[in-house]
């Protein structure tokens, strides 16, 4: 049987460039795309107009395109959730609830719902933080993700729901502008530092995080839900780690290429978000259960986030 999916949050970050991907191997009409608005991310798909929140709306557009596969990639961001912790409650709880209430009436088949580094905390140990450990999360975003992802284990447990989950680091790509999120400076840096030549950081030169190359966090995705069901150990959640590095990392690896590029730091409530998160994230199971391994390194995004952007500002 030929497999419908449904990207939910399709305009975003991700969704964007999960869609590139997923139109490859199902063929774009098999992928159908659902946002609160409209995007030309979308012009090869079937689009559906779908607030998630919306259950009734979400289970009509499921059966209308006989959908077996969902994607769910709305929510709200660390740093947009802190403004509004509620709201961000809500969205990123029933969201899911929504989806996998789905699969467990076995109307759908297969969910995949991303967690974060986020639900890491102050108390977690920082380097090499292991997949299993303290998870005291400090923010609403944090919070939300570690108790979604007990909600898919339970699902899993329970009623045999196959969902799959990864808790990506922080996302930098060329296609899609970022959400709100903390680790959103490090796409900013490279639109900057082409437009010009300087950037202000919200972060410390010395905040490292957990980050990754957004065509790895497309191969993981891809990957993590093709591979069969009995290598896909854990169902919380997989820790997956790409490249650690700081701000001022960065910048000196964006001088190679723009000689005169300058960071200045205007550090703002983002800093407190930052500092409960993990250094770096041990993620030995995603590579031993379903063969997760990143191809690019520091240098290697960097070269291909600039020429990317040089071709289309
Ligand atoms: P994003 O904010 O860029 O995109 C989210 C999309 O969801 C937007 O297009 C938005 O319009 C849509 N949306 C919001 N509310 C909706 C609703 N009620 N109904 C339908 N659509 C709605 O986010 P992203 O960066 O693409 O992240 C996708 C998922 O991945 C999120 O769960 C996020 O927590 C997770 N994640 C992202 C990163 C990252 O660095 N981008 C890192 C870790 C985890
Ligand atoms: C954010 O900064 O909120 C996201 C994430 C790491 O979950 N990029």
């Amino acid at each position: 049987m030929t497999d419908k999916v449904l990207v939910i949050g399709a305009g975003g970050q991700i969704g964007t460039e999960l869609l590139e991907k997923l139109n490859e191997i199902h063929g774009s009409s098999n992928v159908v795309a659902a946002d609160l608005n409209n995007s030309p991310a979308f012009s090869n798909n079937p689009y559906e107009k779908l607030d998630v929140l919306d259950k009734e709306s979400l289970f009509n557009v499921v059966k209308k395109h006989q959908v077996n596969q969902v994607y769910l990639l709305a929510a709200l961001l660390s740093a947009t959730a802190e403004k509004n912790p509620l709201f961000g409650w809500k969205l990123n709880m029933e969201g899911l609830f929504n989806v996998l209430e789905l699969a467990k009436e076995k109307i759908i088949d297969k969910v995949y719902w991303p967690s974060s580094i986020a639900v890491f905390g102050p108390t977690t140990p920082k380097v090499n933080t292991p997949q299993y450990t303290v998870m005291e999360p400090s923010t609403v975003y944090g919070i939300s993700k570690q108790a979604g992802e007990r909600w898919c284990e339970y699902y899993f447990n329970k009623y045999n729901v196959d969902v799959r989950s990864i808790r990506y680091p922080g996302l930098i790509g060329w296609k899609s502008a970022p959400g709100g999120g903390t680790t959103d400076y490090a796409v900013h840096i490279f639109h900057e530092a082409l437009k010009n030549k300087k950037y202000e950081c919200f972060l410390s030169e010395n905040t490292t995080l957990p980050m990754m190359y957004m065509p790895d966090a497309i191969k993981a995705t891809v990957d993590i839900m093709h591979a069969p069901a009995e290598q896909i150990k854990i169902r919380s959640s997989y820790n997956l780690t790409g490249i650690s590095f700081n701000p001022k990392e960065i910048a000196e690896e964006i001088k190679k290429h723009i000689p005169d590029f300058s960071i200045s730091y205007k550090i703002d409530f983002r800093q407190e978000i930052a500092d409960s998160w993990p250094k770096s994230v041990d993620d030995h199971e995603a590579r031993e259960h379903w063969g997760w391994a990143e191809q690019f390194n520091l240098s290697d995004m960097t070269s291909d986030m600039l020429l990317n952007l040089s071709k289309i500002k």
